[in-house]
């Protein structure tokens, strides 16, 4: 059994206390930018940055590609908070470390997530630099244990037993449709299942294949844990993929998964996923 790196409710509270008291921005909206996507908090109006190295309890990014810091700030005059850089499984953190920081949006008062990643496309119809709204996902490694809710739970965050057939937000999947639509986006907009993976090695062919039928359309290395943990304290969630290479399906094929391809076509999409997301955020609702 892995060992357990839990962080009570206190030390999440004294977190999110911390934050609070160094800025008047009280977010309702939390980002999560994926590789290369990072350009989305750069957005932010009135921002108020902070390294994770300065946080107490949070953890470090490692990898290149993401920038590691916690920006608060208003999108369209809306507040929000955006991780800009992610922690993963690969870096080799706990799963509980990695998912900590939708604890603390939670605290900080957010009530809707939007996650974003690249991902690798399985499905045959998708091309690279399509985006896919994410439906739903397969958890591999949690059908192996590796869930970030193992581990006695606490019921100020939520219930022991979570459902996740409604982890996507239906509303917030139709309205990413009608902002897509209207800044003439449709012709690459996708839904899809969001397969994650433990990486840092990329899929074999036979793994791709597997995962394809298994009706993954995308394959990645982030996001379901987080999508986890913020339905499970009651955050609404959306999460979307840039499809930025095309997973390999066949032994013919010359093709090679690689990092910088994934970080060239997040270049290429990054305004408009940049104006997507904002004009969502614009016209999310909040109680
Ligand atoms: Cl092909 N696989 C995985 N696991 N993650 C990715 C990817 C592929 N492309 C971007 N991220």
């Amino acid at each position: 059994l892995l060992p357990l790196h839990r962080y009570s409710y206190e030390e999440c509270r004294a977190t999110a206390d911390w934050l609070l008291a160094q800025m008047n921005v009280r977010p309702l909206v939390g980002i999560v930018c994926g590789s290369g996507l990072g350009g989305l908090a750069e957005m932010l109006k009135d921002q108020v940055a902070f390294n994770y190295k300065d946080i107490p309890n949070f953890p470090q990014s490692t990898v290149h590609g993401h920038a590691g810091r916690l920006v608060f700030g208003t999108l369209k005059g809306k507040p929000c908070v955006c991780m800009q850089g992610r922690f993963h499984l690969y870096e080799g953190y706990p799963i509980q470390k990695i998912t900590l920081p939708m604890r603390i949006f939670k605290l900080l008062g957010v009530e809707t997530v939007i996650l974003t990643n690249a991902a690798g496309g399985l499905n045959q119809d998708y091309r690279v630099g399509d985006v896919m709204i994410l439906k739903d996902h397969l958890n591999m490694p949690g059908f192996a244990g590796n869930n970030p809710l193992a581990g006695p739970n606490d019921e100020r965050f939520g219930v022991r037993f979570p459902c996740m057939s409604d982890a996507y937000d239906r509303d917030l999947q139709q309205l990413a449709f009608d902002v897509g639509a209207e800044l003439g986006y449709s012709d690459f907009l996708r839904k899809g299942v969001y397969c994650v993976l433990g990486g840092p090695s990329f899929e074999t062919i036979a793994e791709c294949r597997m995962l394809h039928k298994l009706g993954a359309d995308a394959v990645g290395m982030s996001t379901v844990h987080e999508v986890i943990v913020a339905r499970h304290c009651g955050m609404r969630v959306f999460a979307l993929s840039l499809i930025t290479n095309q997973a390999v399906m066949d032994y013919e094929s010359e093709e090679k998964a690689n990092h910088e391809e994934v970080l060239e076509t997040g270049r290429l999409r990054a305004e408009q996923l940049e104006r997507l997301v904002s004009n969502m955020v614009m016209r999310i609702e909040h109680n």
